[in-house]
């Protein structure tokens, strides 16, 4: 791509900062406000196409009321002949869009930026996908390419874990398990985070991030917790690119060919099927 360390350092570090300088962050969660729109999206794991048709139909300069939600944008399926993959280049992109609008775009933090902090094995056909993300950094970068790195786990590291809409929607990565929310601990929405909080099954951010599964029982009683009516959440893969876990659980995927994003506005209540009667296909955006 032709970008040099300092400058791909430089955007990096500066979307870290507008991350966390935003008035609209509250510890780890963002609070939207009253009007304006959000789009809500689902994992993108590099699915170039439907990113870039998000981010031409959002036309974020010409809707200064539009918030964009993203999130996974990382270990998506183009890899170089050597087992390098790509993918710092879309969460660079997204990196560049912050900087852009700042007051704007909003990241979730996920369960793969997670692993590619730690370094932890996630397999894809026999492939660690976190291996193949630093080889393509260290491909793209070269000698000082351990500068990139470091910056986009800042980045990472950056992102809050929930989304707070005045009209009771409420957005994160994914929900704690079944076996797990009865002693999630909330307050970590509220709180600067220690390592703990990361910890593999045990600590909150985990354990909000890396859930599944979880029944529609267990998403109402999330919901209740963090004062929400329904709840968005990507994560789980849906073939169809959505699913309905309960009256207060939507789930949706936007990083194949059938994946969806939801618009909307932050001035109005939505019931389920309202909501779901707002989805909308990526592959039906004419930009
Ligand atoms: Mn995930």
């Amino acid at each position: 791509m032709g970008i040099s360390v300092e400058h791909a350092v430089e955007v990096f570090q500066t979307a870290t900062e507008e991350n966390q300088l935003s008035s609209l962050r509250h510890e780890q969660l963002i609070q939207l406000p009253a009007e304006g729109e959000v789009w809500m999206t689902g994992d993108l794991h590099d699915h170039r196409r439907n990113f870039d048709k998000l981010i031409r139909a959002a036309d974020l300069g010409n809707h200064p009321q539009r918030h964009l939600v993203l999130h996974e944008l990382i270990h998506g399926d183009h890899f170089d002949q050597h087992g390098a993959e790509d993918s710092w280049q879309s969460l660079h992109r997204a990196a560049e869009l912050k900087c852009d609008f700042p007051s704007q775009v909003h990241f979730l933090l996920a369960n793969h930026d997670l692993a590619q902090i730690h370094g932890e094995g996630i397999m894809k056909a026999g492939l660690s996908v976190c291996e193949a993300f630093t080889a393509g950094v260290k491909r793209d970068f070269g000698g000082t390419y351990t500068k990139v790195v470091m910056a986009i786990s800042e980045f990472f590291l950056s992102f809050p874990l929930g989304i707070r809409c005045p009209n009771g929607l409420f957005f994160c990565h994914s929900l704690p398990t079944d076996d797990q929310v009865a002693g999630f601990d909330y307050t970590v929405f509220n709180r600067p985070l220690t390592g703990p909080d990361y910890k593999r099954r045990t600590g909150p951010v985990y354990q909000l991030i890396w859930g599944r599964n979880m029944t529609p029982a267990t998403a109402a009683l999330f919901a209740d917790h963090v004062g929400a009516q329904i709840l968005i959440t990507g994560h789980q893969p849906q073939d169809n690119g959505y699913a309905v876990n309960g009256p207060r659980h939507l789930i949706i995927a936007s990083e194949h060919n059938q994946g969806v994003f939801v618009p909307i506005d932050l001035s109005k209540t939505y019931d389920m099927p309202q909501l779901t009667r707002s989805i909308r296909r990526l592959v039906s955006l004419e930009v």
